[in-house]
């Protein structure tokens, strides 16, 4: 099959409230992030997904839309979103739209509508239900903390929320929903938009027998009783057919619960559904089923390997994977997988870098992963704005005993707003990000992290990122290469091969703050080091990694 453009590109994830506030407000907006494109064009991506700038009234931060076709003022007009997007597009920058359609805010029109009365023509657009003995129809617990169930006194019956209760879940079985959806889609396609990440889009069918879930901790494997994945894929056809198929598109579909044998058929490589899913296997692969994924800690690296070598091997030649160590839900790169600390944040971050932008599919960086941004030390709630989080705590101190400390530590690993504070652009107390008060507290190693003191420095973390990603634009290798493990059973070294047309190229990583021993493989004894791997300004020492130590040889 002839390569697609997005199978050779590089996605930069932009979460527009925290980039680049342009007004004062603490906020980041659209003139923002026009007026930061060309940082992203220097770094060498390709494409940007932007999470939501829809109108909302932000209780999710935007994954809360109450009218698609609008910009949320506090990010600018549409004429501001207009300006963006040609100026990306002039600079080779495409641009990927968050699509949030398994729910609306309940201050979109529809609900609205639907919540008016029972004969309203939008009343189906929505799950509604009679109360079962008087109680909510199912006994299920929402992503967000309570019941998925809202009681609605105006009409006598409660609505269906997978989320907040501000985020009523939209019913994929109405036709008149679809059409609505696919209507919005060809809106922001005309406008020139280069495709979407469409927000959990594996969790659109669901059983409305409304099965009961386990008691247990918050959190979007709660729901999994509910989710009929398999009922998606005709959905997903059907939008191909009626409005992707007539534009040059990437599509992402965030699938929590994905697996290698579903992936096969959300990417498929004939096209007929979406170019790839966000998996969260490895996301998810620390976590109790007494507190969910709020757990310190690190997860195994042969757990980790096991993972990405089960997703390298499970799509090849069928389906086209995603790359990524974090976005705007997830803790920072090199606190969650590797290590902050200050001697050692810089080369396990170039470390990470080389790890996941070597193995095959299409890498995502998320804001400031390529600086090397770190988790916020939060001490105390107050600080922390996401709603998800506070839900958290709530269930740690309540519902599982823990102490505060217990809890904040929790927070400080695992939190959002770890990937949520504001992007850090210079030594200044504010980051450059802001002239006002940010609506989330800036880390203060922005003084030594941060991009004025990388983007021209060729031993920075950005022009790590930069290298590696100017090896996939060149290199058939990288982006078609066969991925085989190496060294499965190593806790301490992720080594892997790409081989391609009598080509092979060897990756190995040390995630450890030790020097380890490193046989070469055979056949490698007259590779040449790929530049763009190595973390370390020496050359490396046969038989060892060094700490944090990547390197790749071709061969
Ligand atoms: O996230 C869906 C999801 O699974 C979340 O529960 C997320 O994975 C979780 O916070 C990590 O534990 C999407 C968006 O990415 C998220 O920002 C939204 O809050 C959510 O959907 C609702 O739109």
């Amino acid at each position: 099959m002839s390569e697609q453009w997005w199978q050779r590109a590089v996605v930069y994830q932009v979460y527009p409230k925290s980039f680049q506030d342009s007004d004062g407000d603490g906020i980041g907006d659209l003139p923002g992030l026009t007026r930061r494109l060309p940082y992203l064009a220097k770094l060498g991506i390709d494409v940007i997904w932007l999470s939501p700038v829809y109108a909302s009234p932000m209780d999710d931060n935007g994954y809360d839309i109450s009218d698609y076709r609008a910009i949320a003022p506090v990010f600018g007009t549409m004429e501001d979103f207009d300006t963006m997007l040609a100026t990306a597009h002039g600079l080779g920058i495409k641009l990927v739209m968050d699509l949030v359609a398994n729910h609306t805010s309940d201050e979109h029109r529809w609900f609205e509508e639907s919540r008016s009365s029972r004969d309203n023509p939008y009343r189906d657009y929505y799950y509604w239900r009679d109360p079962v003995d008087g109680h909510e129809p199912s006994n299920m617990g929402g992503v967000f903390g309570g019941s998925i169930w809202e009681w609605d006194e105006g009409t006598g019956q409660y609505y269906l929320h997978c989320f907040s209760k501000k985020q009523p879940d939209l019913n994929w079985e109405n036709p008149r929903v679809r059409d609505e959806v696919y209507d919005l889609m060809d809106f922001w396609l005309a406008k020139g938009v280069d495709g979407f990440r469409m927000d959990v889009i594996g969790m659109i069918a669901k059983d409305t027998s409304f099965p009961s879930g386990e008691p247990g901790p918050t959190g979007y494997s709660s729901l999994y009783p509910l989710i009929q994945d398999e009922r998606v894929h005709p959905w997903l056809q059907e939008m191909r057919q009626r409005v992707l198929s007539r534009y040059d598109t990437m599509t992402v579909g965030e699938v929590g619960g994905a697996t290698v044998e579903t992936a096969k058929k959300y990417a498929n490589l004939d096209g007929s559904e979406l170019s790839m899913v966000f998996q969260f296997e490895h996301v998810g692969l620390t976590g109790s089923p007494e507190r969910g994924k709020w757990v310190t800690g690190k997860p195994r690296l042969v757990d980790l390997k096991r993972v990405f070598e089960h997703w390298e091997t499970g799509l090849e030649g069928v389906a086209w994977n995603s790359l990524f160590w974090d976005n705007h839900d997830q803790p920072r790169a090199v606190s969650r997988w590797a290590n902050d600390a200050p001697e050692w944040r810089e080369l396990s971050a170039k470390m990470l870098a080389t790890c996941l932008h070597l193995m095959k599919g299409t890498p995502y960086v998320y804001q400031g992963e390529e600086l090397g941004m770190t988790n916020y030390p939060f001490e105390d709630m107050s600080l922390i704005d996401d709603l998800e989080a506070h839900d958290a705590y709530r269930m740690l101190t309540q519902d599982c005993g823990c102490t505060h400390e217990e809890a904040m530590a929790a927070m400080r690993e695992i939190c959002r707003d770890n990937a949520r504070t504001p992007m850090q652009w210079d030594a200044t107390p504010l980051a450059g990000f802001t002239t006002g008060s940010p609506w989330l507290p800036v880390n203060p190693n922005c003084a030594y992290i941060n991009a004025a003191a990388q983007v021209d420095d060729p031993t920075s973390v950005f022009a790590h990122y930069q290298r590696l990603i100017a090896l996939r634009h060149e290199s058939d290798l990288v982006v078609h290469g066969i991925f085989r493990l190496l060294m499965p059973e190593s806790d301490e070294v992720f080594a892997y091969e790409r081989a391609l047309d009598g080509k092979r190229m060897l990756v190995a990583c040390n995630f450890t703050e030790r020097e380890v021993p490193f046989a070469l493989p055979d056949g490698y004894e007259d590779a040449v080091a790929v530049a763009a791997a190595a973390n370390y300004a020496e050359p490396c020492v046969p038989g060892v990694l060094r700490p944090y130590e990547s390197l790749a040889l071709l061969a």
